[in-house]
């Protein structure tokens, strides 16, 4: 079965609680339950998780070689800043789509740069929470139809 990494970057364990209006009043206890119903639809295999440190994140990614088929990276402002991250995914070679709530590119200039861009496959942003299932079906379609 083929099996995908959702990985969660810093502060977005706050989901919900603060700045709505940027990141709408889902959770991410919520998300995960999105992304676990299109998993089932899909008939695909998923691990959720989360961290507010680089290292832990950077871990998450060693640590999915060989077990996940893809990953799905919403970085949170490491996305902006972090070539450990970048070199992590890129060490993987897992197919990998960068994924946002908000739309990063509507957003402060510093926001408009990505490190994760270089190494994914591609990138969702803007979408809210509805993102993460079509990131989910983006993914399984890519690697479905890779060559
Ligand atoms: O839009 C996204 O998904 C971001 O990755 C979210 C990051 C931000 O730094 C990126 O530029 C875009 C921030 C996540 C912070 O999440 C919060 C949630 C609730 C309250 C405060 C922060």
């Amino acid at each position: 079965m083929t099996s995908l990494l959702i990985l969660n970057g810093p502060n977005l364990n706050l989901l919900g609680t603060r700045q709505p209006e940027i990141y709408g009043h889902v959770t991410l206890a919520d998300i995960e339950e999105l992304c676990a119903a299109k998993a089932r639809d899909l008939n695909l295999g998923i691990a959720f998780a989360q961290s507010n440190s680089e290292g832990t994140l950077i871990d998450h990614i060693h640590a999915a070689r060989g077990v996940h088929d893809g990953l799905i990276l919403n970085a949170g402002a490491y996305t902006h800043s972090s070539i450990a991250l970048m070199d992590a995914v890129s060490s993987t070679e897992l197919p990998t789509i960068e994924l946002h709530l908000s739309n990063i590119h509507a957003r402060e200039a510093f926001r408009h740069v990505s490190y994760i861009a270089r190494v994914a496959v591609g990138q969702i942003c803007g979408f809210g929470a509805a993102g993460y299932p079509m990131a989910i079906e983006a993914l399984a379609n890519h690697l479905e139809h890779r060559p």
